[in-house]
């Protein structure tokens, strides 16, 4: 995979995707001690967590994001995860509310450097919801209903977003943390989806791409320009995407997959 890396990285080298931010943050100390729904409880290697979340940023860097990382969240175990307290449309951005209370007080440090680049809206008690419950493809927004996102955040964005012209559709999961956690968009009329836990008629009218059965957590990768970032644990969903027509670069986060994390969470 590293080779393949590399590859991927030289030949995109020329692309221009210089107007894709990506928002990472470090691995805090306290990751051990991280929210765990569906997962057992593992060690975590702080060390090996800790690069492979650089060579992660490395390869968006080379695929030609511009990265801004923002401050350590030490007393924050989860704060690594920095998808969940926003999500980011053309015209406005979302501050989150987590349905986990542990989680809130990752919110105030990326709504300033999000404030930079767009209007910000915040979910208001007792609206919950995290930014890995949202799937934006085009103008619908497919929003998980979770332990971490409620109905009242689903109707806070029906209000705000309405009138722009979006459209919310409310997701039932299956066994799994956050709808991204099944699948993610893998171009503008394409989803990646384990059926297990996310409905593909959800989905209904785009073309869906589903994981190999023998791996339920490779539903998610990163969509940069034409290019899908994604976990080299999962094999056989790679090859798919692969055999798709899709190109795929793969890191792997395998110490942040113990945390229940994966790339775009990330
Ligand atoms: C949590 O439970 O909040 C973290 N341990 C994992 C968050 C993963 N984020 C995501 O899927 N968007």
């Amino acid at each position: 995979s590293w080779v393949h890396r590399q590859r991927t990285r030289s030949r995109l080298s020329t692309m221009s995707t210089a107007d894709t931010i990506a928002i990472v943050r470090p691995v805090p100390d306290s990751i051990g001690s991280c929210e765990l729904t569906h997962v057992e409880r593992t060690p975590i290697d702080l060390e090996t967590a800790r690069s492979q979340h650089r060579i992660y940023t490395e390869t968006l860097e080379g695929l030609g994001c511009e990265i801004v990382v923002l401050p350590p969240l030490h007393d924050h175990p989860d704060s690594v995860f920095v998808e969940d307290p926003a999500f980011v449309l053309d015209e406005l951005a979302v501050i989150a509310r987590s349905g986990a209370e542990s989680r809130r007080g990752e919110a105030d440090s990326v709504a300033e450097v999000l404030a930079l680049h767009r209007p910000c809206h915040a979910i208001r008690s007792p609206g919950c919801i995290d930014g890995g419950d949202v799937i934006v493809i085009g103008r619908t927004l497919y929003v998980g209903h979770s332990t971490r996102t409620n109905a009242e955040a689903h109707r806070q964005l029906r209000d705000l977003l309405d009138p722009l012209g979006y459209r919310v559709r409310v997701v039932p999961l299956r066994d799994c943390l956050h709808l991204k956690t099944g699948a993610t968009a893998i171009s503008d009329d394409a989803v990646l989806c384990n059926p297990g836990w996310v409905p593909p008629s959800t989905f209904e009218g785009l073309r869906i791409v589903e994981c190999h059965p023998d791996e339920p957590f490779s539903g998610n990768v990163v969509r940069v320009g034409r290019t899908l970032v994604a976990d080299s644990a999962w094999r056989r969903t790679n090859d798919r995407l692969a055999e798709a027509g899709f190109e795929v670069a793969e890191v792997h986060l395998g110490e942040l997959t113990k945390a229940e994390g994966s790339v775009t969470c990330s």
